[in-house]
């Protein structure tokens, strides 16, 4: 029998008594309604070959390689690897690795013009302390928009790309820094559940359409204020089996990225897209 267990307010649900190998159809849809209810879902407890874990991750959608290649699995491109080659051949600790997702609250992929439906992650490794998962709901971030900001949001467009204004692009070979930039509407309808969402990244929002770059800049601001809301936030301390999903067009996240440098914090990760590239 599946169990849902609720783990915030608003956000994040555990699914106990499940074996990912061996779900019917019926016991996966209580999962993805339980995912799309909560925004992020765990499922403890895993034993899984790659195979296994890509053939699970596919219920959820397309799954497609990650634009860093050199973080991709060397047998499997749509697999990419947190935490491994971490240290320099000089020893130095490599910090686009260590603090991947560490720098700022974002959703996945908004660089994308058919951004990142999921990103799931399955836990390898685990340090002693550290290396959580922070997540918040952005149904929460645009509820909380005061109306003035709702009015003058609606319609707009983000412009976004990989690396946003601080040109972050160290995990990218050289040949695909060139980024093209990409559009998307600030509030955005979730295509299955119909609710609006702050859809919003700071780190990797270039401008605001229509607006002069210091309105722009200062919206930007504003808008990164609004984003974490203490009752739609849920913080996963993070087993080895866990597989973790999270839905990129309603929750924001982070990696708390404190866990000591010299233990190992491995994962396997998987980009989930809504249609085929
Ligand atoms: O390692 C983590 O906790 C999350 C990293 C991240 O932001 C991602 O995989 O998209
Ligand atoms: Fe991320």
């Amino acid at each position: 029998m599946i169990k849902v267990q609720r783990l915030g307010p608003q956000i994040g649900a555990e699914i106990q008594g499940v074996d990912v190998k061996a779900l019917d159809d019926a016991a996966f849809g209580e999962i993805y309604r339980a995912w799309l209810d909560a925004n992020v879902v765990v499922v403890p407890g895993q034993e899984l070959q790659i195979e296994d874990f890509l053939t699970y991750s596919r219920r959820f959608g397309f799954v497609s390689p990650h634009p860093s290649k050199m973080t991709r699995h060397p047998d499997y491109p749509e697999i990419t690897v947190l935490g491994v080659n971490k240290f320099g051949a000089d020893g130095a600790l490599d910090m686009a690795i260590y603090r991947r997702g560490a720098e700022g609250w974002h959703t996945d992929g908004a660089y994308d013009r058919d951004p990142f439906k999921a990103t799931q992650l399955y836990a390898l490794a685990v340090p002693s302390k550290g290396g959580d998962t922070l997540f918040s709901s952005m149904y929460a971030a645009y509820e909380a928009l005061p109306q003035r900001l709702k009015q003058r949001l609606d319609g707009r467009v983000g412009v976004f790309t990989y690396g946003g204004r601080r040109k972050a692009t160290a995990l990218l070979n050289q040949e695909d820094r060139d980024w093209t930039p990409v559009f998307h509407p600030i509030i955005r309808t979730h295509p299955e559940t119909g609710r609006k969402a702050l859809y919003f990244d700071p780190g990797k929002v270039l401008r605001i359409e229509g607006l002069d770059d210091q309105e722009s800049d200062a919206l930007i601001e504003e808008l990164t204020g609004y984003m974490i809301q203490p009752d739609g936030s849920y913080r996963h301390t993070w087993r080895k089996g866990d597989i973790v999903i999270w839905d990129n067009r309603c929750s924001y996240h982070k990696a708390a990225g404190d866990y000591p440098p010299e233990e190992d914090r491995i994962h396997w990760r998987v980009s989930i897209k809504e249609r085929a590239a």
